[in-house]
C-alpha cells in the first residue's frame, strides 16, 4: 500500500511528463529562488523576509529533492512551514551519542520486567497473532518494544522531518562548521576531521531516509511535521527508520494504514522485520543473536533483548548470546 502510491507522490502518472519536469527543474529552480517571496504558499504570520530566511535554511536540500523527482510544490510547501528548523541541538546529541555507554542494564531491573509482563498480558491477542503469522515469539517482540520505546511510552520528542533534514544538510560545509563550533568543539573527544568524515557519511544516509520518510507520510496522508522521533530519526514504538517502515511495516489492525504508533501495527512490523531477516522458532542461539544485530548493530543491545526475553519465560526458544561475538 505504501509503495503503490509512489507515482501519485511523484506528482505525475506519466513517465514522459516526469522526464520533462526533470529537464525543466534547474531553470524553474532559478526562477523560483528569485521570486521566493512571491511563489511560496500564502499563510498567515511571518513577514516576507522571515519566510525567505526560513526557506533558505534547507534551500540546497530542497533543490536535491526536486532534482530527484519529488514534487516541487510539495517540497516548497513543507519547507516554508513555521516548524522548519535546523535542529542543531538534536543532531549534536546524535554526534555525542555512544552506544557502548548506554546503560542497557536498566531494562533488566524487576520494574522493567514487570512493565514487559504487563505488556504481554495487555497485548496478548496481537502478540499471539504475530507469533502465528511470522513465527516470532511474543517474548522477543515484547523485549524489543521494551528496549526501543519502553513499550510505546518513550518515543522521542523531535520532529522526524527536522532531524533527517538537518542531518542530511551536513553535506554543506557551512552547516558542519556551525554545528562543530557551536555544539561539538568543546563537548566531544572526536577530532574535527573525524567529525567531518562521520557527518558526511551520516548526511548521505539521512538523505536516503528523508526521501523514504517523505514517501511514507505522503502515502499515509500524514502531516510531515506531526511525527516525532529520536534524534537519529527513528519513529514509532519499534523505532524503525523510515526505509524500514516502507520495507517491513505492517498493517496489524487492518485499518488500511501502517502506523507504528499503534500497538498492533508495531507488533506485526517487528515480527515481520525479524522473519524477513531469517528468524524462525527454535533457531540456534547464535543465529538469533546475529538477527538481533540487524535490528541494532550493538552487541549490548542484542544481549539485552535475549536476556529480557529469557526473563519473560520465553517458551520453545532458549536464546543465549553468542559469547564469541559478544566478547569481540
Ligand atoms: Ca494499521
Amino acid at each position: 500500500m505504501l509503495l503503490a502510491t509512489k507515482h501519485k507522490f511523484m506528482g505525475t502518472n506519466s513517465t514522459s511528463s516526469f522526464q520533462r519536469s526533470r529537464r525543466n527543474t534547474a531553470l524553474r529552480w532559478l526562477v523560483m529562488a528569485a521570486l521566493s517571496t512571491v511563489w511560496l504558499p500564502a499563510w498567515a504570520g511571518p513577514a516576507p523576509g522571515e519566510l525567505s530566511s526560513r526557506f533558505a535554511t534547507f534551500a540546497t536540500l530542497q533543490q536535491r529533492l526536486i532534482m530527484d523527482g519529488f514534487d516541487m510544490s510539495m517540497v516548497q510547501t513543507i519547507y516554508s512551514r513555521p516548524e522548519v528548523t535546523f535542529d542543531q541541538q538534536g543532531i549534536a546529541a546524535y554526534f555525542s551519542h555512544r552506544e557502548a555507554t548506554l546503560n542497557y542494564d536498566n531494562f533488566l531491573t524487576q520494574s522493567s520486567i514487570d512493565q514487559a509482563i504487563e505488556y504481554l498480558k495487555e497485548h496478548g491477542r496481537a502478540l499471539g497473532q504475530a507469533e502465528k503469522r511470522y513465527g516470532v515469539e511474543r517474548e522477543v517482540v515484547t523485549a524489543i518494544l521494551l528496549v526501543e520505546s519502553r513499550v510505546g511510552t518513550f518515543i522521542g520528542k523531535r520532529r522526524v522531518l527536522n532531524t533527517l533534514s538537518s542531518l542530511a544538510a551536513l553535506d554543506e560545509v557551512a552547516k558542519r562548521e556551525m554545528l562543530w563550533n557551536t555544539h561539538l568543539k568543546k563537548n566531544t573527544t572526536e577530532s574535527k576531521n573525524d567529525f567531518i568524515r562521520w557527518a558526511i557519511r551520516k548526511s548521505a544516509w539521512s538523505y536516503r531516509e528523508l526521501k523514504a520518510y517523505l514517501k511514507y507520510v505522503t502515502a499515509q496522508n500524514t502531516d510531515p511535521f506531526s511525527v516525532r522521533g529520536s534524534y537519529a530519526g527513528a519513529l514509532g514504538f519499534a523505532q524503525f527508520v523510515p526505509s524500514s517502515v516502507l520495507e517491513f511495516g505492517q498493517d496489524g489492525n487492518n485499518d488500511g494504514y501502517i502506523n507504528l504508533f499503534h500497538h498492533m501495527d508495531a507488533i506485526e512490523s517487528v515480527a515481520n522485520y525479524l522473519k524477513k531477516h531469517g528468524w524462525r522458532p527454535g533457531m540456534r542461539p547464535d543465529e538469533a543473536f546475529r538477527i538481533l544485530l540487524c535490528y541494532n548493530h550493538s552487541k549490548y543491545y542484542a544481549d539485552t533483548i535475549i536476556k529480557v526475553a529469557e526473563r519473560l519465560s520465553l517458551p520453545g526458544v532458549k536464546c543465549k548470546p553468542n559469547k564469541a561475538e559478544a566478547s569481540q
